[in-house]
């Protein structure tokens, strides 16, 4: 086959309309389905935009043609050149009848994974399989809907006047404070593996104001959840002249112009995953105050942190709105978060974390610029600021404060989508379990 031939001619399943009834048009995909009644054989041609039938009757057809369409196996590549005919029938409205059909690559059987859209197979099975699975209509809707996710995230950032910025991911310290980092060997040295752009992201908001990030991250948590992967992706912000609050607002709007974007442009994928969307509210608490709705619930919360049951209920008291939980103890917060009062004097942080849909999917907070103030919460968090002298350093020579705040791209697809598990929303999971494919 002609690829640039292909390329030039071939026309995509889904743009088949009644202007093209009567006409011959060159289509290529995978068989999807095939059905020989005889006389007549079907064959269901599945491209990336949709399906057709394309229909061989024996009385007519080239034998070669019809021959062929029997022995066609199902996900093999084809070509097919044809002529479209309106048909009541057929789900489309309209069929191709072959001329030729050309084999590119014949799928060998069985399939080990079924990519019907009626599948059953479970998922770490269709894991092992992704590629394959990646052949499924609804696997592929997810993943159509995350790259709309990512080009509206930056569409957004532009807007707002942000640096889109490219980060290290070899570090020679802890960005996040915990131990939960891989090591990587770096010449003679130990390095690791990026937990977050935190410290950079800080540093270059420090002159350039507004930046964002679609940034790989590595965290080395043995835990395996359905809400947790052991590298993920987050869309970072950082923005100077700010504090909590006005960051809060722009994660707010970038929720919402996200979702608004995902309902107009995924339209079909959305009907293939059986959804209807609506774009979130916000809603602002203390920590003291979902303190308080817990306990009107009889649902266990920590000092400083919120259980994941916590998390659940919020979904459920506020559906479709993503609430930001703001003056957080201290304690709970990471050394690189500013320290507040609170009116009774106690200690608290600019911190935050929003959550949507039942679970946290962010975390940001003012950051502390004061590198003395900085050398503090490092020792107080049991970190040595020796480890952190550049860092500590960038911030003596004129930084305004600051925040900013990441979410994990994974995370907020699986609730925009109502997914089960997190692993549906990463095309190649990293988990404690699998490395590979
Ligand atoms: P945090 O560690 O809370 O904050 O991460 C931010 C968001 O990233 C997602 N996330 C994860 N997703 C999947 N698997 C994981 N193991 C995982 N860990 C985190 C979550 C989470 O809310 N540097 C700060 C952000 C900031 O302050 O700017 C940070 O990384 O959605």
């Amino acid at each position: 086959m002609d690829l640039e031939k292909l390329n030039k001619e071939r026309i995509y399943i889904s743009s088949l309309t009644e202007k093209d009834d009567g006409k011959k048009v060159l289509v290529a995909g995978w068989v999807y389905d095939s059905r020989d009644l005889g006389k007549v054989r079907f064959i269901v041609l599945r491209d990336i935009s949709g399906e057709i039938q394309v229909t061989g009757i024996k009385s007519s057809a080239k034998e070669d043609v019809f021959n062929m369409m029997k022995s066609l196996t199902r996900e093999s590549v084809i070509v097919v050149s044809g002529m479209v005919k309106k048909s009541d029938k057929a789900p489309r409205k309209r069929e191709i009848i072959p001329e030729s059909i050309e084999l590119l690559a014949e799928a060998e059987q069985p399939i080990p994974i079924d990519v019907s859209d009626f599948s059953k197979t479970e998922l770490p099975k269709r894991l092992d399989y992704r590629f394959l699975d990646l052949h499924r209509r609804k696997t592929q809707a997810i993943f159509k809907i995350q790259s709309t996710l990512m080009q509206a995230y930056r569409e957004f950032m532009i807007k707002e006047g942000a640096v889109e910025a490219a980060f290290p991911s070899i570090i020679s310290s802890s960005s996040e404070g915990g131990t939960e980092l891989f090591e990587a060997k770096y010449f003679e040295r130990k390095a690791y593996l990026s937990q977050s752009c935190q410290l950079y992201k800080q540093m270059l908001a420090c002159s350039m104001e507004k930046v964002f990030t679609i940034f790989t991250v590595w965290r080395a948590e043995k835990h395996n959840t359905i809400r947790h992967l052991n590298e993920s992706r987050q869309l970072d912000y950082e923005q100077a002249f700010a504090n909590e609050f006005v960051v809060m607002d722009v994660l707010g709007r970038a929720v919402q112009y996200i979702v608004k974007k995902v309902m107009e442009i995924n339209k079909a994928e959305l009907d293939m995953l059986g959804l209807k969307l609506k774009v979130p509210g916000t809603k602002y608490m203390t920590f003291a105050e979902a303190v308080e709705v817990m306990k009107k619930e009889k649902i266990h919360v920590g000092k400083d942190d919120l259980s994941g049951e916590a998390e659940k209920k919020l979904g459920e008291l506020y559906p479709d709105t993503v609430v930001f939980v703001h003056d957080w103890p201290l304690s709970g917060r990471p050394f690189y978060i500013m320290p507040k009062k609170g009116k009774k004097g106690e200690e608290l942080s600019c911190g935050f974390d929003a959550i949507y849909q039942g679970m946290e999917i962010s975390s940001g907070g003012q950051r502390v610029h004061l590198p003395e103030l900085l050398i503090e919460r490092l020792k107080i968090k049991g970190l040595n600021p020796k480890d952190f002298k550049a860092y500590i350093d960038s911030f003596r020579y004129g930084s305004p404060p600051h925040s900013g705040w990441g979410v994990g791209l994974e995370r907020l697809t699986m609730l925009i989508l109502g997914l089960d598990n997190i692993r549906e929303a990463v095309l190649f999971p990293r988990d404690r379990d699998r490395l590979t494919p």
